[in-house]
């Protein structure tokens, strides 16, 4: 039997579901439930935090997981990933306030960075020899400039309305999400079996959407 995880409740959760049951695999969904066993096919669902899920992938304690991208590589398991769901679409980004001068990433140099994805924007500024103070916050990262906590933030954008709202502009993209389908490494050969008809019933959903 294969363990798959997905979030429990949050912007991945509806689209996770609906994606196994237009696989053709039925279960029975309660709210508060941590689990659930399908009935025509060989998988028990686990719930959890978005956040748990690649170290639990990782360690074997679910052998697949649904996540974005961003938390998935943030996480530090990029190796997961087995292929792209297309779905929970999003952007992590820099921004800074709407009358700050930016003219290029030189300019974040020595500043102070509010986000909640220090190693994705470290790794990126990294690479183009930027040094800034990195101010790891786990939410709200959008108010840190107006309270003063920092000049700039690196968080994640899908309309742009958040940013706009919070009198913030977009000066980079540090980094393209969707949800992706991972798996933990070491499956056994009935997994794996297990896996590719899970992945061919999605690849086949997929195709019918277009
Ligand atoms: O409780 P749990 O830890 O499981 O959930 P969570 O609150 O950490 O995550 P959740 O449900 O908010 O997001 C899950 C995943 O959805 C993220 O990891 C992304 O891969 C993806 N996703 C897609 C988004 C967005 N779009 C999004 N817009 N995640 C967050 N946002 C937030 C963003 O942080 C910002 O506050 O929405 C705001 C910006 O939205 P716009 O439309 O105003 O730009
Ligand atoms: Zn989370």
């Amino acid at each position: 039997m294969l363990r798959l995880a997905i979030q429990k409740s949050g912007r991945l959760s509806e689209d996770s579901l609906n994606l196994i049951r237009e696989c053709g695999i039925s279960f029975l969904s309660a709210s508060y439930k941590l689990k659930t066993e399908a009935t025509n096919f060989p998988l028990e669902i686990l719930y959890l935090r978005d956040d748990d899920i690649p170290g639990y992938v990782q360690d074997g304690v679910a052998d697949l997981g649904i996540v974005g991208q961003n938390v998935l590589v943030e996480a530090g398991f990029p190796a997961l990933e087995v292929e792209g769901l297309g779905f929970s679409k999003c952007r992590l980004s820099l921004a800074v306030p709407r009358a700050a001068t930016y003219d290029s990433i030189e300019d974040l140099q020595g500043v102070n960075i509010a986000t909640s994805y220090p190693r994705i924007l470290g790794d990126y500024l990294t690479e183009r020899g930027v040094k800034a103070n990195l101010h790891t916050i786990s939410g709200s990262v959008e108010i840190a400039p107006s309270i003063g906590l920092a000049e700039a933030i690196c968080d994640i954008v899908s309309s742009g309305s958040t940013l706009l709202g919070n009198g913030l502009r977009e000066v980079e993209t540090v980094f393209r999400s969707e949800a992706v389908l991972i798996a933990n490494q070491n499956l056994s050969a009935e997994k794996k079996e297990l896996l590719e008809q899970l992945q061919f019933r999605m690849q086949a959903v997929r195709r019918a959407r277009r």
